[in-house]
């Protein structure tokens, strides 16, 4: 039997398979009527089909799956529909909202090859990433698609925005998927995973692949381990007596509007440290320069040079080879005999993180990605083994704490609010609490035992939500959708209902 990456995206003509039965059935079951009759308003027409792709929560490796290293995150169940139809002679994409007074209307021509304004940052232009990877892909798989038809779309996302739980994958995936629906083409999850990985760029961050590759392939009941290069993934089990639970800080994180100080820097910094670390393991700067792409990169050197250096592990390379001050473009260009912008002249948004930076971080960046690196496969390592489930979610929580510490002192992507969140999950006895996904604001994520979740949302709500209701930040109806508990969700799928 095929492995579940190498099947094309499931088709359904009901929603069960989905979203289940009970209260998840029918919240659906509402949505995708509202969608209808939505459409029908915008556009005198019901669509011809329908795709969704959920957000994610990661578990544990952040900011490593750029670097070429493996994160273990779950679906969860909020997620993005899209609504499309195909219009022939009409060359425009017309993209509408469900919550159509926040995201109003956006037009763009029907052609693949248009840049994206990123200094005009507006709500559709995830939908155009993922319609330029669709040509993208199709095109270099020599498929002969239709590149001038017009799209009527209107979307309905709940994953909620700027909270580390990738609405922005969500979107970027069903765009995806439902402009390939409505083509009549079907490809595999894995080529899927890896197209939206790279169409989602277009939009200025340079981000690694997990969020999609998690929307597209996850199954209902099972976290996953993704692997990348090729992408991967394998499914886990976590034990029974936990839960996982979702808190949002409350403060956003605008990732494709802070990219050049935060995520690209951070980008950045990981790449001048593999460099730095290969020219010190014995690599000519130029080639080091040309062939070092990322930290595992260096890990592949540390392995072949182990018999010289007397071990394999990148930790004590970064120990031995990178100072903890930070380093000045001055001093990193005179080790690498190269100047930075030329190192990155092909890459725009690298050269806005230039400009922007005062110094790079290269020891503390290096040191947390090959920590966090370990700490997945001792995630996975834990839940495979035959320790008591008591023992495993002790472990899990500790394995969730130190990389918390790790993102928080070391890569530093935490935030005021998300620090004093953690520490509250943990006063409250979640086994583990860490930031989730990119940081910066958003979400954290607590390691909970299953008998005690109720109470231990109500507390997070009185320690961490009232003073914020009260201050009129959010309002008391909707705290529901900034913390809740979550359970592994299934992945993307077409819909024709
Ligand atoms: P968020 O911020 O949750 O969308 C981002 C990246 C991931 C990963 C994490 C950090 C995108 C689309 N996603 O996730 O690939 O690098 O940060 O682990 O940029
Ligand atoms: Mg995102």
């Amino acid at each position: 039997m095929a492995r579940h990456e190498e099947l094309p995206v499931p088709v359904f003509k009901s929603l069960e398979p989905v979203y289940g039965t009970g209260s998840h059935l029918e919240e659906a079951e509402l949505r995708f009527s509202k969608l209808k009759s939505k459409f029908n308003e915008f556009f005198g027409h019901p669509p011809d089909i329908y795709a969704r792709s959920p957000g994610r929560v990661n578990l544990i490796g952040e900011h490593i799956d750029y670097e070429g290293y493996s994160v273990l995150p779950m679906a969860i169940r909020q997620d993005t529909i899209v609504a499309i139809r195909k219009v022939e002679g009409e060359k425009v994409l017309r993209i509408a909202n469900v919550n159509s007074e926040k995201y109003t209307m956006c037009t763009y021509p029907a052609d693949p090859d248009q840049e994206i304004d990123l200094k005009n940052h507006k709500w559709g232009h995830y939908f155009i990433c993922g319609y330029k990877g669709f040509y993208e892909y199709a095109k270099s798989n020599g498929r002969n698609v239709d590149r001038t038809v017009g799209l009527q779309v209107v979307v309905d996302g709940i994953v909620p925005t700027g909270s580390g739980l990738s609405s922005s994958a969500a979107f970027v995936c069903s765009s995806t998927i439902a402009i390939m629906a409505v083509m009549g083409e079907n490809y595999p999850k894995k080529d899927l995973a890896q197209l939206t990985c790279e169409c989602e760029r277009h939009i200025g961050t340079q981000s690694g692949g997990m969020d999609q590759a998690i929307s597209v392939m996850a199954r209902s009941g099972f976290a996953a381990l993704i692997d990348f290069n090729p992408i991967r993934a394998t499914e886990v089990q976590l034990p029974a007596g936990g839960t996982f639970v979702i808190a949002h800080s409350l403060a956003e994180s605008q990732k494709a509007v802070t990219a050049a100080t935060n995520y690209n820097n951070r980008v950045v910094e990981c790449r001048l440290a593999a460099i730095v670390l290969g020219i010190k393991l014995g690599l000519k700067a130029e080639k080091a320069i040309t062939e070092v792409k990322t930290l595992s990169d260096v890990e592949a050197l540390c392995v072949s040079f182990a018999g010289t250096r007397g071990s394999s592990d990148p930790g004590l390379a970064v120990k031995e080879f990178l100072k903890e001050e930070p380093y000045s473009s001055e001093e990193i260009e005179q080790i690498i005999n190269e100047k930075l912008p030329t190192v990155f002249a092909n890459s725009p948004s690298s050269l806005d993180v230039l400009r922007a930076a005062k110094h790079f971080k290269l020891h503390q960046r290096a040191a947390h990605v090959y920590s966090e690196a370990k700490r997945v496969y001792a995630f996975k390592d834990t839940v495979s083994s035959k320790s008591s489930e008591e023992d495993m979610l002790k472990k899990l929580g500790a394995l969730m704490n130190d990389s918390h510490y790790s993102c928080s002192v070391l890569y530093e992507c935490s935030c005021p609010e998300l620090e004093e969140l953690v520490k509250i999950c943990r006063d409250n006895s979640a086994l583990g609490a860490r930031l989730t996904g990119a940081g910066w604001g958003g979400c954290a994520v607590a390691l909970v035992k299953e008998s005690i979740v109720p109470q231990f949302i109500l507390k997070l709500k009185e320690q961490y939500y009232k003073s914020r209701i009260d201050k009129g930040v959010i309002k008391k109806n909707d705290v529901d959708l900034y913390i809740f508990a979550s359970k592994p969700s299934s992945g993307a799928a077409i819909v024709e209902v």
